[in-house]
């Protein structure tokens, strides 16, 4: 048993150094999704969140960015947030954390060096090497039949690669259905745009084909801050009448990530979205109403983690996930983290990468596993304080949860 402050420190440094992670929420794909896995230090440099920081400082006109090529916006963005300034912000560190941890020369800058070492992998050994080098073992894809760059593979070839898992996205379906209706339609499902008795048993088929093909861990959407159920609205319908008995039927999570909103700046396109304070009152309701079915949720807003925490506290069909977006910050996860540690103990998923390129799990993982020892060896710290002992199999139990058993214990499946 460990009783001493350094040993702990070593153990648990350790442990989740090792760990190997299942990433329940990221956007990137298997090989077999072709263009929609993007990957590559054009990309990362391109990243939406990285766009957004490239406009505090430069005037040029949106259009006349994106008309560019990834190369030539790579070029702007790095001579911008990587030379003219130091890129001290998170988003800014990550690009430099992967070349690091790929071996790559950091210091020389050289953009043009990095790409020449990106051109020289296949697909497929990137891959292999970033899950590697991340020590992630399995990601849970965002998966969008609404998508039409991604329904056909889904009508084809399919997921086969064990590692990346499926997830059901259904924005459009929830926060659209006058519009999305119509390709359910087109797709043979008997529905009318009032969404009559019908089209209720329609929407829950064509989710349930869904789960079933893509064979989805749970089902998801995002949401703004005004989400309420119940209300005299489409979306709540959908979500009472549709959703909840589907996914209690698969016995699949509903994951709601609450709290955005969409394209405050449009023109920013994907780094458009802003954030707002969401009801909590509303996953009250959905926990208490459907205490058969599991709920993953994550809030957008700061504001809003003190509240979802306690509410955890009352609801153990409740599973909060990750420091999502705009809170993947370091001192953001390491408040929020700690508050979840303090108010949940180890009953809650840390993390997740929200990776959109793939490279990013190697930054992501690497910057969030620091935070996390930490808080842990001043967790366990203070029980050895009380003169509690701690084994090292403890230790490496309570870790593999945080980092993967907590998600697959939830959601009752194995790997
Ligand atoms: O809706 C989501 O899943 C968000 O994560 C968005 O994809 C967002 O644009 C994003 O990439 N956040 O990290
Ligand atoms: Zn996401």
């Amino acid at each position: 048993m460990i009783t001493d402050k350094q040993t702990l420190r070593e153990v648990v440094l350790r442990e989740v150094n090792n760990v190997k992670i299942t990433d329940i929420h990221t956007h990137i794909y298997a090989e077999d999704f072709g263009e929609l896995l993007l990957w590559g230090i054009d990309e990362l440099v391109t990243y939406h969140y990285l766009i957004a920081e490239y406009f505090r400082y430069s005037k040029m006109d949106y259009a006349e960015f994106f008309a560019l090529s990834k190369k030539e916006q790579a070029d702007l963005i790095w001579q911008k947030l990587f030379i003219e300034h130091s890129p001290v912000s998170e988003a800014q560190r990550g690009v430099l954390t992967v070349l690091a941890e790929l071996g790559l020369d950091v210091a020389s800058r050289d953009i043009n060096a990095y790409r020449e070492y990106f051109a020289s992998l296949s697909t497929s050994e990137y891959i292999d090497k970033v899950f590697e080098v991340s020590g992630v073992k399995n990601v849970v894809m965002t998966n969008d039949p609404f998508d039409p760059n991604e329904k056909p593979v889904w009508d084809t070839v399919g997921n086969n690669d064990p590692r990346f898992k499926a997830a059901l996205r259904v924005d459009p379906l929830l926060n659209d259905y006058a519009t999305s209706y119509k390709k359910l339609q087109e797709w043979g499902y008997d529905v009318s745009p009032d969404l009559d008795a019908k089209s209720i048993d329609e929407v829950k088929r064509f989710l349930s084909d869904w789960i079933t093909k893509m064979d989805a861990l749970y089902l998801a959407v995002s949401l703004p801050p005004t989400f309420t159920v119940p209300e005299n609205s489409l979306r709540s319908r959908i979500v009472e009448n549709c959703v909840i008995p589907v996914c209690r039927e698969h016995n699949i999570p509903f994951a709601m990530m609450i709290g955005v909103n969409k394209l405050v700046n449009y023109k920013l396109g994907l780094a458009g979205d802003s954030v707002g304070k969401a009801d909590i009152s509303t996953v009250e309701y959905l926990c208490k109403t459907y205490p058969e079915n599991k709920f993953m949720v994550t809030f957008l807003s700061k504001e809003n983690q003190h509240e979802a925490a306690i509410t955890a506290r009352k609801f153990g069909n409740l599973m909060l996930f990750g420091c999502w977006w705009y809170l993947n910050n370091p001192s953001i996860i390491d408040e929020i983290t700690r508050l979840r540690m303090e108010t949940l103990g180890l009953s809650f998923i840390p993390q997740h990468s929200d990776a959109r390129v793939l490279d990013q799990l190697i930054y992501k993982w690497s910057h969030s596993r620091k935070i996390i020892a930490e808080i842990l060896i001043d967790k366990y710290n203070d029980i050895l304080d009380a003169k509690w002992a701690i084994s090292e199999e403890e230790i490496r139990r309570d870790v593999e949860g945080l980092f993967s058993n907590n998600f697959w214990n939830f959601i009752e499946r194995t790997e």
